[in-house]
């Protein structure tokens, strides 16, 4: 499956090949979360930052038919340009496949595909959840990390979700929250949410201890959130005006379906006139370079679970 499926960059392929640590990451932030020509600037600064933790960067992406783990310059400068650009979920990635589209991949496909690569830590900004007003829009980031050995570092869902729900649908399917260096979830643009996380976590290594024992029980996905860097996290109260605004006008609108998520972040980030994006930069950094730390913790750790 991994060799018909799948492509390796050569960076990724060496990593694997020497045991190095590496870092998953999404395309769909790039491709629909971010605005041009910022998101290809960010692009780059998510593997630098991953580069100076001393692990390796995986850009993960669809293109010509397989599953890129870690895309080239050139070809990560697609995704963040070209119009053809889909968002792939797990359940696109066979139509996407056998069309050959480029395919950004969410939360739930990079999770997936880092699985069958045998990289057990992804970074992103805030993963998908349960929408408001919508129980039944819940996102597959959700029930993909019930079934993955994958730890995800992120400033827990977007705000623009329904967090109780969110919170409660992580408990239910038994996938640990770690805040890091808080006892609260954060709220992606906020510091804090006010919902308690599992456990506060201080170290990467305590961390690593965590994941390890959490696979070797049979566990699948861990969830390490990290809230927003203070200088530039916005108050939640501060934000909600803008999130219902949005949510208002994706209802006049009719907007539904993988669309709903990409709406709304554009049009907050255009109320808050790109301070939603700078916050949006700043915690893709952090998080990223935390999981950096993560994954040289996590060296010689297998996630198949074998103690
Ligand atoms: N985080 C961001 N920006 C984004 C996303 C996450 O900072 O654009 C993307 C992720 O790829 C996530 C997806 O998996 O939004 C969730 O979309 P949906 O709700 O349609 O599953
Ligand atoms: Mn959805």
């Amino acid at each position: 499956m991994i060799d018909r499926y799948f492509r390796f960059g050569p960076h990724v392929e060496e990593a694997r090949a020497h045991h190095r640590p590496i870092v998953a990451l999404e395309t769909v932030v790039i491709a629909f979360g971010l605005p041009r020509p910022l998101n290809l600037q960010i692009a780059w600064e998510l593997e630098e930052v991953v580069r100076a933790e001393g692990a390796v960067p995986a850009t993960i992406g669809l293109l010509d038919g397989r599953v890129v783990v870690g895309l080239r310059p050139a070809e990560l400068e697609r995704f963040a340009g070209d119009e053809r650009v889909v968002k792939v979920s797990r359940r696109d990635l066979p139509v996407v496949l056998t069309r050959r589209e480029i395919g950004a991949t969410t939360v739930a496909a990079t999770v997936w595909a880092a699985a069958r690569a045998g990289i057990p830590v992804v970074a992103t900004g805030g993963i998908g959840g349960v929408h408001r007003g919508a129980p039944f829009d819940v996102s597959n980031d959700l029930p993909t990390l019930a079934t993955e050995r994958v730890l995800v570092v992120c400033s827990g869902a977007k705000a623009i979700l329904d967090l109780r729900a969110t919170r409660e649908w992580l408990e239910t399917y038994g996938i640990p929250v770690l805040g890091w260096g808080t006892h609260t979830l954060p709220a992606f643009y906020s510091v804090s949410s006010g919902l308690p996380v599992d456990a506060r976590v201080d170290s990467v290594e305590e961390i690593a201890a965590i994941a390890q024992i959490h696979w070797a029980l049979g566990g699948k996905g861990i969830l390490v959130t990290v809230p927003p860097p203070a200088s530039f996290a916005v108050p939640f109260e501060q934000l909600e005006g803008a999130i219902r605004e949005a949510l208002q006008e994706a209802e006049r609108q009719g907007v539904k379906g993988w669309e709903v998520t990409p709406f709304l972040l554009a049009r907050i980030a255009e109320r808050t006139g790109g301070e939603s994006v700078q916050v949006n930069r700043a915690l893709l950094l952090e998080n990223a370079r935390i999981a950096a730390r993560i994954a040289r913790a996590l060296v010689g750790v297998d996630p198949g679970g074998t103690p």
